[in-house]
């Protein structure tokens, strides 16, 4: 089975409870949720006047193949009732896959890597934090070493962790 990294974000209504309620979800969908970062509270990037994010990362492994897995992270956001107001705008969750193992796949659908993960904070920092060795075959450097030359100014701070919180519920 691949390892598989998937973002999460949320900037509208309980953030925190949003990418709650998509982890069980994802882990209720064959998705086996090996790890998961922080939430970081992130600052937005592309359309700046919108509310900050709340943003994590997480590794799985899964039998789905990567068609099945976006459809299952598609429809999961339409059942939490996720609707794009507009590209780049608002959202009560939003979940992307960054990584499928160690394949380049570029569909019309789907392109994987995430063809701007390197260039977000709000990506990278949680992604560095679960795997700082990680190297995908298209990549210069590891996800820690590209976390340290990121010229993305955009901030990205603590904000809580989901297994803290997953571990007295
Ligand atoms: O690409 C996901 C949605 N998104 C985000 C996000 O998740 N976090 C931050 N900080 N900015 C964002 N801009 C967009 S679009």
């Amino acid at each position: 089975m691949p390892t598989v990294y998937l973002g999460l974000g949320s900037n509208i209504g309980d953030r925190e409870k949003n990418l709650r309620d998509a982890i069980r979800l994802l882990s209720e969908s064959g998705i086996h949720i090996e790890k998961i970062s922080s939430i970081y509270e992130t600052e937005p990037v592309d359309f700046l006047d919108q509310a900050w994010f709340l943003n994590a990362a997480l590794a799985a492994q899964t039998e789905l193949s990567a068609a099945q897995l976006l459809t299952t992270l598609r429809n999961i956001e339409s059942q939490m009732g996720s609707k794009k107001a507009f590209a780049k705008g608002p959202r009560l969750i939003d979940l992307d896959i960054l990584l499928y193992g160690n394949e380049t796949i570029s569909t019309p659908d789907l392109q994987v890597p995430h063809p701007r993960m390197l260039l977000r904070n709000f990506v990278l920092v949680p992604l560095a934090e679960i795997a700082p060795a990680l190297h995908h075959p298209s990549w210069r450097a590891a996800a820690a070493e590209l976390l340290s030359r990121s010229s993305d100014p955009s901030v990205v701070r603590a904000h809580s962790s989901i297994n803290k919180k997953n571990s007295s519920s």
